[in-house]
């Protein structure tokens, strides 16, 4: 980005694999336990003392972001957000905007200096992947004018196409 020092990356893979990464995002649900795809993934290899450390926290609301360790993962800290239900939850654009901006001011908070996140909502709550990155990305950039601490944003995408896409994108704006 040309008016920021924050670099903005993409990667394919797992986001519990994410090393020299500060803080991983969490896809979470509201009572912020073990659940499918993201969510599944992040209880499972951080071990149990996170679901713990979460029950003192939920529940979240939609758009919501709160931070707890990372305990087994490779990161210092987890920051989980409420995505939007495609379709059920509205103004689905200003919730999932909510998401990013909130998780990003979470990390910023903390001095956190890099941060992963993975495609919020776009599995089990359905939002339609290109609508979510057009809100993902001009969230980021807006967001990347105030930032202090941040200066690694990275995507992690979990196939091919969704990382293709990424990171045509961010091409086109770097
Ligand atoms: N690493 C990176 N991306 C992943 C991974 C992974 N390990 N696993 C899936 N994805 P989802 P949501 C991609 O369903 O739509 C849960 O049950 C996936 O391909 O994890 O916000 C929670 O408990 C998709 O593009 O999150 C909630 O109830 C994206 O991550 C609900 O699902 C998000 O998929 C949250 O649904």
């Amino acid at each position: 980005m040309s008016n920021s020092n924050v670099k903005l990356e993409a990667v394919k893979g797992d986001i519990t694999k994410q090393e020299n990464i500060s803080a991983i995002v969490n896809a979470a649900n509201a009572e912020l336990q073990i659940g499918s795809g993201v969510a599944g993934a992040i209880h499972t290899a951080a071990g149990k003392g996170l679901a713990e450390e979460c029950r003192a926290l939920a529940p979240i609301k939609t758009g919501e972001a709160v931070i707890t360790g990372a305990y087994e993962l490779p990161n210092q800290h987890i920051i989980h957000v409420l995505g939007p239900i495609y379709g059920f939850n509205k103004p689905e654009v200003k919730l999932l905007s909510n998401c990013y901006e909130n998780a990003l001011t979470l990390a910023e908070n903390h001095n956190i200096e890099s941060i992963a996140f993975p495609a919020i909502s776009t599995g089990a709550f359905g939002y339609p992947f290109e609508d979510a990155t057009e809100i993902v990305l001009s969230t980021v950039q807006d967001f990347i004018k105030k930032a202090h601490s941040i200066k690694k944003i990275r995507f992690v995408l979990f196939s091919n196409k969704d990382y293709e896409y990424y990171e045509n994108k961010l091409r086109g704006i770097k």
